[in-house]
């Protein structure tokens, strides 16, 4: 089922954004029906936000333009400038987000260590929120992300989600969930992703993951928030007019692509198994369909040239710096791709060309 990418067959598991909209969601957006959302009136846009508020077990949800753009809305919603938000230091926010919560809501990021399994511990959330004090900046928010992407791809628990929003509760703080692939995480651990959406007050997810929508993301919460979060999202030129040819997409993810997300943790299963065989290779553990591994101390090759010897083969994944890879599964990936992205791997480690 891999791509054809420049005429070519590629196995292209750089990340699961790189999926395409199946055939059912391009004639879905063929035949959208349309109209102005910043009017309110586009039939298609309206039904999706009901859909995602409904699957996430909150009042209301916002069609954003991407994941960035829904965690970027929520932070301004949640935060005034000047004030403060908990956030992990390897968190996709602080990384990967060119900083817009700084350069654009003047809020200012305060980060905690990121455990190996995604979480930050409750002893330094704590020790974190800020006492009254004329010097500090006032804490408002912590931020969690679910699955964490660059902590294995860990699903973080219903139990460890809700002991977080108890503490958000206790100490009036607000929490708000990078739920960019929540559903994997629901699907991982075999629960109703409204249980890990509970104790947030705010979460963003992705359709354009692993639920293989061309474009998008839901910012979902309170009626009153979300009200708030659209004003947000005009100001950072996120309005968008007859967007219902991409929710059309977007309400196909969602009712058609979350139980098959099982199968691309399957398919992530396999490929460590497989990578773990290789000589010169050391798979890292894999929750769901992120699967990071990298050289042994012996590997001879540069990251660069493995990288480049794969494309040779058509297999495309990511050199994500010393000696380490990452390569992600999605719903254009099934297990004869996998099978031979292994083989491919096999041979450029022996030494082979294509
Ligand atoms: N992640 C991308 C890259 O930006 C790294 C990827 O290939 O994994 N939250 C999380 C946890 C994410 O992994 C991402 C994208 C986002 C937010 C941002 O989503 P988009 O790309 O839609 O802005």
């Amino acid at each position: 089922m891999a791509f054809i990418q420049a005429g070519r067959r590629s196995v292209d598991l750089r990340s699961d954004t790189v999926t395409q909209p199946t055939q059912e969601m391009r004639e879905a957006m063929f035949r959208a029906e349309v109209g102005d959302d910043v009017f309110g009136d586009d039939p298609t846009v309206n039904r999706l936000e009901a859909m995602a508020a409904e699957r996430m077990g909150k009042e209301a949800a916002l069609f954003v333009a991407s994941g960035t753009m829904g965690n970027l809305v929520a932070l301004l919603t949640h935060c005034q400038r000047g004030q403060e938000m908990i956030v992990g230091d390897q968190s996709h926010t602080f990384i990967n987000e060119a900083g817009g919560a700084a350069a654009l809501g003047g809020i200012h990021p305060r980060t905690v260590k990121n455990q190996p399994d995604g979480t930050l511990s409750l002893a330094d959330i704590e020790a974190a929120i800020r006492g009254e004090n004329v010097h500090y900046p006032r804490t408002r928010l912590i931020c969690l992300e679910n699955t964490h992407n660059s902590c294995f791809g860990t699903p973080l628990t219903v139990e460890y989600m809700q002991a977080v929003g108890n503490r958000a509760q206790s100490r009036g703080l607000k929490l708000h969930v990078d739920g960019a692939r929540i559903f994997n995480a629901a699907v991982a651990l075999g629960v109703e992703v409204k249980e890990l959406a509970a104790p947030a007050d705010s979460i963003q997810f992705c359709l354009s993951k692993g639920l293989g929508s061309p474009v998008g993301s839901l910012l979902c919460g309170t009626r009153e928030f979300i009200y708030e979060a659209r004003r947000n999202r005009k100001m950072v030129g996120g309005g968008m007019r007859q967007a219902g040819v991409l929710a059309a997409a977007g309400i196909i993810s969602l009712t058609k692509m979350v139980d098959r997300l099982a199968q691309d943790h399957t398919n992530a299963r396999r490929l460590m198994q497989g990578i773990a065989e290789i000589p010169g290779l050391v798979a890292e553990p894999v929750h769901t369909n992120i699967a990071y591994f990298r050289f042994a101390p012996e590997a001879k090759l540069s990251e660069a040239e493995f990288v480049q010897a794969l494309e040779q083969h058509a297999v495309r994944l990511l050199s994500i710096g010393p000696r380490r890879f990452r390569a992600v599964t999605h719903c254009w990936i099934d297990s004869s791709d996998i099978e031979a992205a292994i083989e491919a791997m096999r041979q450029v480690m022996n030494g082979k060309n294509a």
